[in-house]
């Protein structure tokens, strides 16, 4: 039995306003909360699966409304000048930095994440908004020397319209901010579809941005929609006035957007699910692998789409890490992710336990070899709570190339570098890899054309835990997107490439002669 203090979880609620079993608007546009007039939905507590609160959706007409208003505020916002637009986000930035504490905790409570890796989650954001502040300044175009007498040619990039940002439950805030950073600072205004099962997390930072913009030229760049992906997701992927629908979720989810979105021939940045591997050489420092493997695969109760899925043994240390890992799995705490000596909490929701559950009857109708955990566990009633799981898996099992959502670790046995690449990049997915060696030549064969085939490879780095500087994104079925640092921002605005005459002839490309009279 876990120890849940639920004296904590109505104090958490009250900060945003809401009683236990509470009614709270998920609809937001022009700078307030309005009535939503869809089907009511329900949030839970993942850790006791009681009812946090109740979140009124929009019904067609809500939903038009805040689609309109994202469109006016981008017609205002788009004029703004971009370093301008950077100091609003430098003030959100701020606003969620004095607010760490509080939004770390409703996370941990809503997704059931322990409260350090909430922590991080918000600081995420509070990083995102910084890297944008400075991007404001360096929304670069380039220059180029035209073939043709007195002309310039340069491109320009310019804000594109509405972005519509579908995000997970997983990281409910972080990932979002990755978008809503990057796409104010591109000139863009908002339209969000959180998650449906974090939805008290979204309203909480649609409050905080309402406080930092209302009364200022940003007013109204905000709308979220708190609703089912059935009928609000399917509203925003289909509508037209949405130039931009950045995604994250199942490749199920994805493959859904990209084929409604390319119809109608709009952009998509997809952000999918992951099977990513650890290799560990022989030669590798074990200490720092297991480390890594352990923070990789039961951190986030292997619900980052980074998570460590697959562990990649080269033969000769392989029964050593296997015990060294077991062991370690042993003294994983267990619990309430608001209690700080937890390191690992339940899944989001029921459902998850039932993936988790017909994940492991597969993998043992396959012939896994269950080496530690597979079971559900009966901690606290209601509460969605597995065991984090290592099985001892063949490549050859179906169920390998598949991405369950919870906190399973395959393990393969390898002879070299060479199977081990070909093994990491077997799977349909390609997000995130990590090698372990001390050897140059072995890390630098994994970094080259033939190597790692993911969007994110590492060296003696886990999969997870990536920072918001670089590029975030995969390959394969993962989607193709990037987002956040780097220069993924040019996803989020429309270039344009001008060609200007300030001479009295008039040239023509490519030498054509088109002399009339
Ligand atoms: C996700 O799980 O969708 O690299 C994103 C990481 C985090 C982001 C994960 N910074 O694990």
């Amino acid at each position: 039995m876990v120890a849940v203090e639920t004296q904590r979880r109505a104090d958490i609620l009250s900060t945003l306003g809401i009683e236990v079993g509470g009614s709270v608007s998920g609809v937001a546009y022009a700078g307030a909360f309005e009535e939503g007039h869809g089907e009511i939905l329900e949030t839970f507590d993942p850790t006791t699966g009681q009812l946090l609160a109740c979140v009124q959706t929009p019904n067609q007409a809500d939903y038009d409304r805040a689609v309109e208003a994202a469109r006016e505020a981008f017609v205002r916002w788009r004029t703004v000048p971009a370093p301008r637009r950077g100091e609003i986000v430098r003030q959100l930035g701020n606003l969620f930095r004095e607010r760490k504490e509080d939004l770390a905790r409703l996370i941990s409570l809503e997704n059931g994440k322990i409260l350090s890796e909430a922590r991080g989650e918000v600081q995420e954001v509070i990083d995102v908004c910084d890297f944008a502040v400075g991007l404001s300044r360096q929304l670069y175009g380039r220059e180029m020397h035209s073939e043709r007498a007195e002309h310039r040619l340069f491109e320009q990039w310019h804000p594109l319209g509405v972005v519509g940002i579908i995000s997970a439950f997983n990281f409910p805030v972080a990932v979002p901010g990755w978008g809503w950073a990057i796409a104010l600072t591109c000139g863009d205004s908002i339209l969000w579809k959180p998650s449906e099962l974090t939805p008290l997390i979204s309203i909480a930072a649609q409050r905080v941005f309402q406080q930092v913009t209302n009364g200022t030229e940003a007013e109204g760049i905000f709308s979220l929609v708190v609703g089912p992906g059935a009928t609000t997701g399917e509203a925003l992927i289909n509508d037209p006035r949405i130039p931009l629908i950045q995604a994250t979720g199942s490749c199920r989810m994805g493959q859904r957007v990209a084929e409604v979105v390319g119809k109608r021939t709009g952009r998509a940045i997809l952000e999918l699910g992951g099977n990513n591997a650890v290799i560990v050489l022989d030669d590798a420092d074990l200490d720092l692998a297991l480390r890594a493997v352990v923070f990789g695969a039961v951190g986030t109760a292997g619900q980052r789409c980074t998570s460590t899925r697959r562990l990649i043994l080269q033969r000769g240390i392989a029964p050593t890490f296997v015990d060294r890992l077991v062991h370690a799995y042993g003294s994983v705490s267990i619990g309430d992710p608001l209690d700080g000596r937890t390191l690992m909490g339940p899944l989001i929701s029921a459902r998850a336990v039932d993936g988790f559950r017909d994940g492991m009857d597969e993998i043992r109708r396959q012939g896994g070899n269950v080496l530690y955990g597979g079971r559900v566990l009966d901690l606290q009633p209601g509460g969605y709570f597995v065991e984090p799981t290592i099985v001892r898996s063949h490549a050859s099992m179906p169920v390998c190339a598949e991405e369950i959502f919870a906190p399973i670790l395959h393990a393969f046995e390898v002879a070299s570098l060479d199977e081990a690449v070909e093994l990491n990049n077997a799977v349909p997915q390609g997000l995130s890899s990590s090698l372990f060696t001390r050897d140059l030549r072995a890390a630098s064969e994994w970094l080259s054309a033939r190597g790692s085939d993911c969007g994110i490879a590492n060296v003696n780095v886990g999969t997870s835990g990536a920072e918001i500087g670089g590029a975030f994104g995969g390959e394969k079925a993962t989607g193709g997107g990037r987002q956040a640092g780097s220069d993924a921002w040019k996803a989020y605005m429309r270039r344009q490439t001008c060609t200007v005459n300030y001479g009295s002839g008039l040239p023509l490309a490519q030498g054509v002669r088109f002399e009339v009279g």
